[in-house]
């Protein structure tokens, strides 16, 4: 059967790859646009080239976006001009902007564009946009709404959030490929990936409609939480949580999923916050370092939905 699997940026991607190793073209990767931003005259998407790359064995594994076999000469001629370079974009990672850029224009849908580069890049799982209308994760803090890239990259995640804003998600819509992936009557899971609940996943949900085709689904739904320790394996997830009053907690990302998911994955270190999570959850190591550990991981998360399921 299929499986769905909903994924922001750089970690989420990681488990998207172990799951695309197990199940190839039965898995279908619905990916957070609120990162999705103009600059330069460019439309970017990094989550889904985070994915596009990760998948495609294209990523840069040091830094988790951009592609691997980079050079830089597009942004030392920026910097001469004195254009802006807060947010590097790579010359090889260029051509893909400036074609989904050109593609766009024309009147193509994101969606088709997405497909028809994975195809290219020889990915055989499906990799879907959460909808083809903008939607702008805003990040509202004290000195005022900051657009989400210049929250995250320019400001490095500096300011307070005091509130996560999803501009333009009420008049979006899931894609009818997303619509197609989730009411597949051979859906036999969906998996939450590690990425941020509150920048990369909420996003996704914020789609009008996308809570009732997974509750719909008739698939169990299961989380892969983020937190390890008390702590966020990378990037800002402890922080934010703390700034919004929760706590870095594996019960807290669980609360936070309540309704949604029928199960949570969490860390074996973690084993010990169990008996305070509501429902079902499964321990296991969920660091992924290497692409054995990713598959691994993948094949733990696909095991304890089918247990739910059965
Ligand atoms: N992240 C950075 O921290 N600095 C950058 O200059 C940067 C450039 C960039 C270019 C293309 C792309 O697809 C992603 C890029 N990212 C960069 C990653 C990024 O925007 C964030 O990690 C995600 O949006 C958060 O998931
Ligand atoms: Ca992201």
């Amino acid at each position: 059967g299929r499986v769905v699997a909903l994924c922001g940026g750089v970690g989420g991607a990681k488990l998207a790859f172990g799951l695309a190793r197990i199940l190839g073209d039965r898995l279908t990767v619905v990916v957070n646009t609120g990162d999705d931003f103009e600059h330069l005259g460019l439309h970017i998407s990094p989550d889904l080239d985070t994915v596009l790359y990760t998948l495609s064995g294209l990523a840069n594994r040091e830094l988790g976006w951009g592609r691997g076999d980079e050079s830089w000469n597009f942004m030392s001629v920026l910097e001469d001009l004195g254009a802006e370079t807060w947010f590097r974009l790579g010359d090889r990672d260029l051509a893909l902007h400036v074609e989904r850029t050109r593609q766009l224009r024309a009147g193509v849908p994101l969606t088709g564009i997405i497909a028809a580069f994975a195809k290219r890049f020889g990915i055989e799982a499906e990799i879907l946009p959460m909808s083809d209308e903008k939607v702008s994760t805003t990040v509202v803090t004290p000195e005022g709404a900051l657009p989400f890239q210049r929250y995250f990259v320019e400001r490095r995640c500096a300011p307070v959030v005091r509130e996560i804003r999803f501009d333009g998600a009420d008049k979006a819509q899931p894609t009818a490929q997303v619509r197609a992936a989730l009411g597949d009557p051979g859906l036999e899971a969906v998996v939450i990936c590690p990425s941020n609940p509150f920048l990369s996943i909420d996003p996704i949900l914020a789609v009008p409609g996308m809570r009732r085709l997974l509750q719909d689904a008739g698939a169990p739904v299961v989380a892969v939480s983020p937190i390890i320790g008390g702590k966020a394996v990378k990037g800002p997830t402890g922080k934010i949580m703390a700034e919004l009053g929760l706590a870095a907690t594996n019960m807290a990302i669980g609360d936070h999923y309540r309704g949604l998911v029928s199960g949570l994955v969490i860390d074996s270190g973690d084993a010990a916050e169990r008996g305070a999570i509501d429902g079902p959850t499964h321990a296991t190591a969920t660091l992924m370092s290497t692409d054995d550990d990713r598959e691994r991981l993948a094949r733990e998360a696909l095991g304890f939905a089918l247990r739910l399921a059965a």
